[in-house]
């Protein structure tokens, strides 16, 4: 009779699993969406590199109708033979903690950090897990319940469900609603990393597919041109300076791949990977790019007499000025470091990318001495508007350090621990005066603001650094800002723990949002990395019913589920704007720890970020309210 064996061995299996229940954030990086969308990426992780091995040209990852995931490569299939601890060597792969070694399949190390803990993780984490594998002519079949296997084996191997002439892998999985908080995958996260992975591997088609009721649909990714494609991408719709530039090598047995091309524009987009992992917090690599880069256009400009000899060299970021680039190094045992994890380490990495850079696109811009010109042309509008705007910087510095708040208007709150002091922005006149009112002075500042601020992503420096209210805010966050030029922002300064936008649910608040959020981006990022960006959401609606307890609703979804839930009849006021609630009510919705609802602004991804300001500095303001709102984290009840 073939039945489970549960031998010494499959009892550590359990065990290792059981860690990952326990603590799944070690594993995964925490159990909110993040952790929740990093699943599909692990499993996706495994047929990438069946891909990179050189044995699968198509991948599938379909989102079903119930909310599940399916990934299903063209792979050699997982090995289903008997492995020397008694079982299918699926059941190893699937249902083991493994660190490494023989069912790795990876031609490079994605490890490090959140990459490459596997896929028995996803098992441990997945309600249900569901296995075809086609191999030899056979599917064969395997399941699991959080991690715990489901499926009699016959003499240790798998049950086959037919005949097939294809061969690959196919998971289904179903995230834990035990373990997350959330199980929704979210497409279009999904869909831009899937994406990203298609330009990385030019040989490899990806299909997206949506089968979720209402979001039908189905999207095939397949870069041929990879990275090429990749920066004319990011630079769509853009004033571009030249053609792309593209380079390859190998050196201290790295391999080494560049994508550059610069646009008019004052901004500079660098992108790093490793290993088809987004090096978020950059790294060695990108340091040897740069290193290199900024050598040689300053090498260039001497030598064509561009820099004569008592100019100063251009700075590293003149050099990048209009910069978009992808920097894609493959190595084989990379160390990974950062908060994130996200940051390349490993030293030979610099070195490689260094002397790759030197050698290749000193062949380039011997044979293309336009686009050089052109280059080097960004530089020199970069520098002249540096040289400028340090002056009207120290000009505006030492003008406010005499006068912190030159409006007025910012009423401070008392205490000056910062881990317990919140600054309010608020939109209107009347709303501040309420807000000034009802606050707890100890703890809660309130910054009025008028109007529309500038919009930073289209002003220069200058003009920015002149808005009375973007002056107001610098100060009152007492942390300064950086920018292309310079950093002279300090995080540990801060004087707020918490950055509260608190803006009509209108048209307008929507654009003093996308404002104040553009604004915090580039010159402060560091406040949305770590958290301290919110956005309030003050209630829509309060029902006040013949009988019982009145009631605040944030939205049309309470509503609709209060109108459900209670019988009788009660009167709706329904909120146009924060300015129509008295200092009371905007205390107890808004402003009162205790009860009201805030938005945790958190950018999941830097790497969208040009994608991202150039988005919501488009003309629909509908579509960024709702990008906004879906880039802040669930609603929290902030206690
Ligand atoms: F692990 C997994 F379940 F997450 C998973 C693995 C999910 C998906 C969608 C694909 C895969 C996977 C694994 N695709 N292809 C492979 N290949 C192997 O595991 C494999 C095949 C053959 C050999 C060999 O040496 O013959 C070695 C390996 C590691």
């Amino acid at each position: 009779m073939a039945k489970t064996q549960y031998n010494a061995d499959s009892i550590t299996v359990l065990e290792g699993l059981e860690a990952v229940r326990k603590r799944p954030g070690m594993y995964i990086g925490g159990v909110g969406t993040k952790g929740l969308n990093h699943l599909i990426y692990e499993i996706v992780d495994n047929a990438v590199d069946e891909h990179l091995a050189g044995y699968c040209n198509e991948i599938w990852v379909t989102l079903e109708a119930d909310g599940s995931c399916t990934v299903k490569d063209s792979g050699r299939g997982i090995p289903v033979g008997m492995h020397k601890k008694g079982v299918s060597a699926e059941r190893v792969v699937l249902a083991t903690l493994h660190a490494g070694g023989k069912f790795d399949n990876q031609a490079y190390k994605t490890s490090g950090g959140l990459h490459g803990v596997g896929s028995s993780v996803v098992n441990a984490l997945s309600e249900r897990m569901d296995v075809k594998i086609y191999q030899n002519g056979l599917i064969h079949h395997d399941a699991y319940e959080r991690g715990i296997p489901v499926v009699e084996l016959e003499n240790g191997l798998l049950p086959v469900l037919g005949k097939t002439k294809a061969t690959g892998t196919e998971i289904n999985f179903l995230p834990d609603g035990e373990i997350f908080e959330k199980t929704r995958f979210k497409a279009e996260w999904l869909k831009s990393r899937l994406h990203e992975t298609a330009y990385l591997n030019p040989a490899l088609t990806i299909h997206y597919i949506n089968r979720r009721p209402g979001e039908e649909e189905q999207v095939d990714y397949h870069e041929p041109d990879g990275i090429v494609a990749y920066v004319r991408e990011l630079n769509s719709g853009k004033e571009t300076v030249h053609e792309p530039i593209y380079y390859k090598g190998t050196s201290e047995g790295i391999e080494v791949e560049v994508a550059i091309q610069f646009v008019d524009a004052f901004e500079e987009n660098t992108l790093g990977f490793c290993n088809n992992i987004f090096t978020q917090e950059g790294g060695t690599h990108l340091m040897g790019f740069k290193t290199r880069f900024t050598q040689l256009i300053n090498g260039y400009a001497r030598e064509l007499s561009i820099l004569k000899e008592k100019d100063s060299n251009f700075t590293g970021a003149d050099t990048r000025n209009g910069m978009t680039a992808i920097v894609a190094v493959k190595h084989p045992d990379p160390i990974f470091e950062g908060q994130t994890k996200t940051k390349l380490a490993s030293a030979d990495a610099t070195k490689a990318v260094f002397s790759v850079t030197g050698e290749e696109l000193t062949l380039y811009f011997d044979r293309n001495l336009e686009v050089l010109k052109g280059i080097i042309g960004c530089a020199e509008k970069s520098a002249k508007i540096r040289k400028a705007e340090e002056k009207a910087k120290t000009n505006m510095l030492s003008k406010s350090k005499f006068s912190f708040d030159s409006n007025g208007k910012l009423a401070n709150c008392e205490s000056r621990d910062a881990s317990k002091c919140e600054i309010f922005i608020v939109e209107g006149d009347s709303a501040g005066g309420s807000a000034k009112t009802a606050r707890n002075r100890q703890y809660q500042a309130i910054l009025p603001i008028r109007g529309k601020i500038l919009n930073v992503e289209k002003a220069s420096m200058d003009k920015v650094l002149a808005n009375a209210e973007i002056k107001t805010m610098i100060n009152a966050f007492g942390c300064g800002f950086s920018e292309g030029y310079g950093n002279d922002f300090d995080i540990a300064k801060l004087r707020y723990d918490k950055i509260i936008l608190m803006t009509d649910a209108d048209v307008d608040g929507s654009h003093i949002d996308t404002l104040l959020l553009t604004f915090l981006y580039r010159f402060m990022p560091e406040l949305i990395y770590n958290g301290h960006v919110y956005i309030a959401m003050p209630p829509l609606y309060k029902v006040i019913p013949k009988k019982g307890q009145e009631q605040y609703l944030f939205d049309d979804k309470e509503l609709e589920r209060y109108r459900r839930s209670h019988t009788g009849e009660f009167t709706l006021q329904r909120y146009k704007g924060l300015g129509e609630m008295d200092p009371e009510q905007l205390w107890e919705t808004t402003l009162d720890p205790e009860r009201r609802v805030l938005k945790q602004v958190e950018i999941e991804d830097a790497r969208m970020a040009s994608e991202i300001t150039e988005m919501l500095m488009g003309s629909d303001v509908p579509p960024r309210r709702q990008f906004i709102y879906d880039h802040a984290d669930e609603a929290e009840i902030d206690a």
